[in-house]
């Protein structure tokens, strides 16, 4: 726990206990949600006059030199403490493998999401699935039919439901030691307003992506009763105005959270990615208040993180103005020379990142025992 953090935690709360009490009280998307589900929400909602939790992708899972020892995190290595949120990827689940396509062991997920849990962390899945038409990857863009053939009526409509069926076994099956169903975020779907992805803008209509959501919505809470999801429909951070950000949106009924993706590719890109972020995120904050909805940046980051102020030069100015959950970053691949998202002891942005971790607005798993 940072020192400053109780006290300004306190007072940042005194300061905006108008703010608070303005917010409407949230309501899960699935309306038979858990009451540890509908907490989760609250939390998520109180949080947000208190600052911006920090996450990280498979952040227990593997480091930039290290591989699945008890406890071990890059985060926890820099600043003594753990993300408030850990993300975690539930890409092969769907076809049955051990691993995930990050050679993550699911039973091991399953531990360390529990773990997470346990110590009053939040956890959220992303789900690169792979493209059910292809057998290739998420990213096998080869056909723009692949939405059409998985939803209702669709050719491949029964293997997309044995599909969720196993993803519906991984999530039912976090439990606690009491019994009860560990609340989640699940983030399936994301980045669609981008290419990349089978599901993505170019690669189906408007009708197919939302009939794609709310059919995955309908087919976990209602046919498998899973009551322990929190849905967050996640952007790419390409647009500008509410209709842009919403045109895809399955409805109030079928999201809990707003976000969207968003990184910065250059130091050149400094000022643009500080000011592309802050503009995405004033139109995302004024949709989550208008619709009430919890607004978070989903993903964020700068790819091996080659500048050393970047925690305090560049995501911080780019967020702190505005009412968001959390930030996350990606994952810091094991062994990849590049391929990391969050610092490690050496690392160039090290020092910044504590700095970062300092501020008292910087919300983290030991800030977040406090006031959950
Ligand atoms: C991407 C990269 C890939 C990874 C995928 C899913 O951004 O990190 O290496 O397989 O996410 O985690």
């Amino acid at each position: 726990m940072k020192r400053v953090a109780v006290l300004s935690i306190l007072l940042l709360g005194l300061a905006t206990a108008c703010s608070t009490s303005e917010r409407k009280n949230a309501m899960t998307a699935d309306t038979k949600a858990t009451a540890e589900t509908k907490k989760l929400l609250s939390f998520l909602s109180e949080a947000l006059d208190k600052g911006i939790m920090f996450g990280h992708q498979d952040d227990l899972s593997y480091g930039r030199t290290w591989k699945y020892p008890d406890g071990e995190s890059d985060i926890k290595r820099v600043c003594s403490d753990y993300p408030a949120i850990t993300g975690m990827d539930l890409g092969h689940i769907e076809l049955d493998h051990q691993f995930n396509l990050d050679s993550v062991p699911f039973d091991d997920m399953k531990e360390m999401a529990l773990k997470v849990n346990g110590y009053g962390g939040m956890l959220t899945f992303s789900w690169h699935l792979d493209n059910p038409l292809t057998g290739g990857s998420a990213w096998d863009i080869s056909s723009d039919s692949v939405v059409a053939s998985i939803i209702p009526g669709g050719v491949n409509h029964q293997k997309y439901i044995g599909w969720l069926d196993k993803t519906a076994a991984f999530l039912g099956s976090l439990v606690d030691a009491e019994g009860k169903p560990v609340p989640v975020i699940f983030r399936p779907f994301h980045e669609h307003t981008g290419n990349w992805f089978w599901w993505g803008q170019n690669h189906c209509t408007t009708e197919e992506y939302v009939a794609l959501w709310q059919f995955t919505f309908d087919y976990l809470v209602k046919h498998k009763n899973l009551h322990n999801l929190l849905f967050a429909y996640s952007a790419s951070g390409d647009f500008v105005t509410s209709k842009e950000y919403l045109e895809r949106y399955p409805g109030d009924d079928y999201v809990d959270v707003i976000g969207f993706d968003y990184y910065q590719f250059s130091d050149a890109g400094r000022e643009s990615f500080i000011n592309k972020v802050s503009s995405c995120l004033d139109t995302l904050t004024a949709i989550a208040v208008s619709r009430n909805k919890i607004p978070a940046l989903t993903e964020a980051g700068y790819e091996s993180v080659p500048d050393s102020t970047w925690w305090t030069g560049v995501i911080w100015p780019a967020i702190k103005d505005h009412k968001i959950s959390w930030f996350l970053v990606w994952r810091n691949a094991e062994f990849r020379a590049k391929h990391f998202y969050a610092p490690f002891p050496g690392q160039l942005s090290e020092s910044d990142f504590i700095r970062f971790y300092e501020l008292p607005q910087t919300l983290f798993r030991e800030d977040i025992r406090e006031i959950r």
